[in-house]
């Protein structure tokens, strides 16, 4: 067994079965061991270069279109106009600087808390609320972007992406695949498969680890005895990078370098970004039934968007007018792109088969024709 150098001595050797501890070890990996390039109060800590002012407005810009939708989603589904809707404030700088390593040549393969990066890499606005609307137009996705349908079913969509990132290099192209998952997923079988598979044929993958704390009502420290996931990478190969999922600079910074790695046919990587899930699970959750104040202590402070708005502030590179002129440009397009929503038809039911594959199978055919029999149409005039 090879012990790695770099572990501090206080690191405690292995826990004993106690829940205090268990939290403590949590916190203390928590804390410390991740990489990071603006502290909470938007100051540099010297880590690293900073991405160009330009760069960093754009990841501005993405954040704010994000947490907009975010807060809009909230309204729209307590006035009865979403279906559901699994909100992401707090975590945008976790999907954004990840996303936005991409170019529109790359895949993306979200869960369905991923909206911000959905968003990020041009997913429509429109198309986004379409889905939450349970509407087939939300998952037709535009021709030139490869960005799949948020997945709902948890840790499907890992050894899909391997399959597309192994598609690109067998055409001999250097498009990555980037996928999502959460915490709680990454307990799952399919991730681990997914990463083994990855590494032994050096698929060029970008694994998103997202830990938010919580899997619906369950502690990471409880679905776990592992309290950096970020090693797990060292089981099958490849590399692990722990990242402030709060810091977008630095998930950009960490995740364009994975990009390069897997665009140079150096493999995958998997990168734990350390963030919160500050909202309820879904807007049909309470968590007050499960976690209280103490479990969420500490998190506004380290707001993603704030630390961000602060970091440009004290730099020159925003100030009050034109952050207002952010925000009104990211509502107005918001607000338009909700018109554009409202005016999809609506869904007749066998459309509910459309978009799943490039041409349907027998099996969809065969669907689809029961659901019009028991309409009483038929092809003809459906
Ligand atoms: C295969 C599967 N099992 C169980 C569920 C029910 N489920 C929905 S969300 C969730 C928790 C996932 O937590 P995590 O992966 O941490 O993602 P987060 O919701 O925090 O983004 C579970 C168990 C599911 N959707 N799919
Ligand atoms: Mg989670």
């Amino acid at each position: 067994m090879t012990r790695s150098k770099s572990k501090p001595k206080t690191t405690p050797a292995p826990p004993p079965p106690d829940a205090a501890f268990d939290a403590a070890a949590a916190a203390y990996e928590q804390a410390g061991n991740m990489f990071q390039l603006i502290a909470p109060d938007g100051t540099s800590t010297g880590a690293g270069e900073l991405p160009n002012p330009e760069t960093r407005l754009r990841l501005y810009h993405e954040m704010r279109r994000a947490r907009h939708f975010d807060e809009r989603g909230w309204v729209l589904y307590r006035q009865g106009r979403l279906g559901v809707f699994p909100p992401f404030g707090g975590m945008e700088a976790s999907q954004v600087g990840t996303a936005a390593a991409l170019t529109a040549d790359d895949w993306l393969f979200p869960t369905y808390r991923d909206t911000g990066a959905a968003l990020t890499l041009g997913l429509p606005i429109a198309r986004a609320l379409a889905y939450w609307r349970t509407s087939p137009h939300g998952w037709a996705m535009p021709e030139n972007l490869k960005v799949l349908p948020f997945y709902i079913p948890i840790a499907t969509q890992y050894p899909h992406a391997v399959g597309a990132a192994l598609a690109e290099k067998r055409k001999g192209t250097n498009n990555v695949a980037m996928a999502y998952i959460g915490d709680g997923g990454s307990s799952e079988g399919d991730f681990h498969e997914a990463l083994n598979f990855a590494g032994a044929l050096e698929a060029p993958c970008v694994f998103i680890l997202q830990n938010n704390g919580w899997a619906i009502s369950v502690p990471t420290r409880s679905q776990t005895r592992a309290t950096n996931l970020s090693k797990r990478a060292e089981g099958y190969g490849i590399p692990g990078v722990r990242v402030d999922g709060n810091d977008v600079l630095a998930t950009y910074h960490v995740t364009r370098e994975a990009v390069e790695r897997a665009r140079r046919g150096e493999g995958p990587t998997l990168i734990e970004t350390v963030t919160y899930r500050v909202k309820p699970h879904t807007v049909a959750d309470d968590p007050s039934r499960y976690r209280t104040d103490a479990d969420n202590e500490g998190w506004d402070a380290k707001d993603p968007v704030l630390r961000l708005q602060t970091h440009l502030m004290n730099e020159g590179l925003l100030t009050g007018d034109s952050e207002a002129a952010l925000l009104e440009e990211v509502a107005d397009e918001f607000e338009a792109a909700l018109k554009e929503a409202d005016a999809y038809p609506d869904p007749e039911p066998a459309e509910i088969l459309d978009h799943v594959f490039a041409e349907p199978t027998p099996q969809l055919r065969r669907q689809r024709e029961q659901i019009l029999n028991e309409q009483g149409l038929s092809e003809e005039n459906a």
